[in-house]
């Protein structure tokens, strides 16, 4: 019986993913039409800028049940306006399913908010532990200087419902006010 090499290293420094299976994608300015409340602003800004990057390693295929899929997502800082660079957010698509994140460097806040669109936010730092329950959408900050670096882990039928919040958005956004970050009403 061979006893093997995994196909597949978390850096545990830099959480990034290493291996021919880690997917990987990016998110240009370009790509975030609409993600930002000055929309003005995010389409003067140059649009090959990069905001935030994902790699996924999928070992079974999306959409089947009992799996589980494992990230790791970097932002870059910055802003868009008074509002710091972020992910798009989403619902899973399979509502109920829940996920793990995990700061891995950077200084970052999780915004989440349930289908009645009572919004709360967690800091994130290294090492912070983020549950998101099921039935909760999920985007992340960075409200750094520095790159922020989390790693997520999900089931593998939550799937990704982006139309929701590209239609209704999240009731709060996270402004610069005074140089704090700020959660106001949207
Ligand atoms: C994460 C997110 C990742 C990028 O892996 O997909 O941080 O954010 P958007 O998908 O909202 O652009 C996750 O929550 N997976 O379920
Ligand atoms: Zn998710």
């Amino acid at each position: 019986m061979a006893i093997v090499q995994p196909s597949v290293f978390l850096k545990l420094q830099s959480g990034k993913l290493t291996g021919d299976q880690v997917l990987k994608s990016q998110k240009k300015l370009k790509d975030l039409e609409g993600v930002f409340q000055d929309e003005q602003i995010r389409a003067a800004l140059p649009q090959e800028s990069l905001i935030y990057e994902v790699q996924a390693f999928m070992p079974i295929a999306e959409g089947k049940s009992g799996g589980l899929f494992f990230g790791n997502s970097t932002i870059y800082p910055g802003k868009i306006g008074a509002e710091y660079h972020m992910t798009r957010g989403h619902f899973h698509s399979n509502l109920d399913t829940g996920e793990y994140y995990w700061g891995v460097k950077g200084e970052g806040i999780l915004i989440m908010m349930d289908e009645d669109r009572n919004v709360w936010a967690e800091e994130m730092s290294e090492g912070s532990v983020h549950y998101i329950p099921g039935k909760v959408a999920h985007r992340v900050a960075n409200v750094g200087e520095e790159l922020l670096v989390f790693n997520a882990c999900w089931p593998s039928d939550a799937g990704h419902d982006y139309a929701t919040i590209a239609e209704k958005g999240f009731a709060a956004r996270l402004v610069e006010v005074d140089g704090e970050p700020k959660l106001v009403d949207s």
